[in-house]
């Protein structure tokens, strides 16, 4: 594995590459071109410029997340030949600058929910936390700005206002696709694609649904063993893999995540690796990535990415807000660094076994 951080980019993030590359073992970022809008084809010379800011800082880009998938892909709407024209002319620009590794998602609407972003723990922390009671209470409509009034000023990935403005026009678009045309729209897009992505060996890692469950009504295609292989069969090519994320997978405790990186062998081209804490049935909280804080083994976890031999990038996913930082809600310095040390310790630990 490769021990990679999430970066928003100069001016979207409150860490700098200089902090990052100071985390013991961290050897890339994972990033985008945070004010690019879905659907449109990634200027070259951004890319560029990005990726030499990069590697000034003695940084490699070792991945994108996210390159996002325009709606009307996902609806499976006449003028998706277009977007997805758009998106293969990204995955080139990516590709001639050696960029081999993006994530994305095919979640309807919303990209990832919580109920609240800062819900104080014990200590003082404050993690991000879900409640299925409260999110059945809230309006879909007005997530948008139940989301924003604890982002501490930042836009949330996959929270664009511009697109959140459309929400009711969203839902509506969305009304006839349940599960199967989702699968179906993805497959497309997926076939339209991997020519690319054998042409540059580009790997794309669809990111598991988060929460693992349909909310708001909505199809979710991504979200266990059963669902992902649906789509790994789909479209039967190395390059079409998953982002193995163990807080949107482990959101459903039933999730046996150790059977699923089996399951995946070589079919995982990044992994976003955390911690939860369950309290019932759909209501869980963030926790430090320490396996005794939350509710999984996390050295069961990382066995199974060893054990199948996963070598592509890795992350510590979300963070608690710790020692009074203020950050975009889940993305600190601090937390994200000590989960860091932490897995490069049981990947350690594995490889001395
Ligand atoms: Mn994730």
């Amino acid at each position: 594995m490769k021990m990679t951080f999430r970066w928003f980019g100069t001016g979207f993030d409150s860490v700098t590459l200089k902090q990052i590359r100071q985390i013991p073992g961290v050897k890339g970022v994972i990033t985008t071109l945070y004010d690019s809008k879905p659907g449109e084809a990634w200027d070259p010379a951004k890319v560029k410029a990005l990726k030499a800011e990069v590697e000034a800082s003695g940084l490699e880009i070792s991945g994108i997340e996210s390159v996002n998938i325009h709606d009307d892909i996902k609806v499976g709407l006449p003028s998706r030949d277009k977007y997805i024209e758009n998106y293969i002319k990204t995955l080139e620009t990516l590709g001639k600058e050696d960029i081999r590794m993006v994530c994305y998602n095919f979640m309807p609407v919303f990209d990832w929910t919580r109920s609240d972003l800062a819900k104080m723990r014990p200590d003082g922390s404050t993690v991000l936390s879900y409640d299925q009671e409260i999110i059945d209470q809230i309006n879909p409509d007005t997530m948008l700005s139940e989301m924003d009034k604890k982002a501490n000023g930042f836009v949330l990935p996959g929270w664009e206002p511009e697109r959140m403005a459309r929400i009711k026009e969203l839902f509506e678009m969305y009304k006839d696709v349940d599960d199967k045309k989702l699968l179906d729209n993805l497959t497309y897009f997926l076939k339209a694609i991997m020519p690319t992505c054998d042409k540059y060996d580009i790997n794309m890692a669809i990111h598991p649904d988060d929460p693992a469950w349909p909310v708001f009504g909505l199809p979710r295609i991504i979200r266990n063993e059963e669902s992902i292989g649906r789509m790994i069969k789909a479209v039967d090519n190395p390059h079409n893999g998953v982002t193995l994320c163990t807080g949107s997978l482990g959101s459903n405790p039933n999730n046996d995540i150790p059977a699923i990186i089996k399951s995946l062998k070589g079919r995982i081209h990044f992994a976003h690796v955390r911690n939860l804490k369950h309290h019932a049935p759909g209501k869980f909280e963030e926790a430090a990535h320490l396996s005794s804080d939350g509710s999984m083994d996390m050295y069961a976890l990382m066995k199974a990415l060893y054990d199948t031999g996963f070598d592509g990038p890795i992350r510590p996913d979300h963070g608690r807000a710790i020692w009074d930082e203020v950050s975009m809600p889940g993305y600190g310095l601090y937390d994200r660094a000590l989960g860091c040390a932490y897995l490069n310790g049981l990947w350690e630990a594995l490889s001395k076994r």
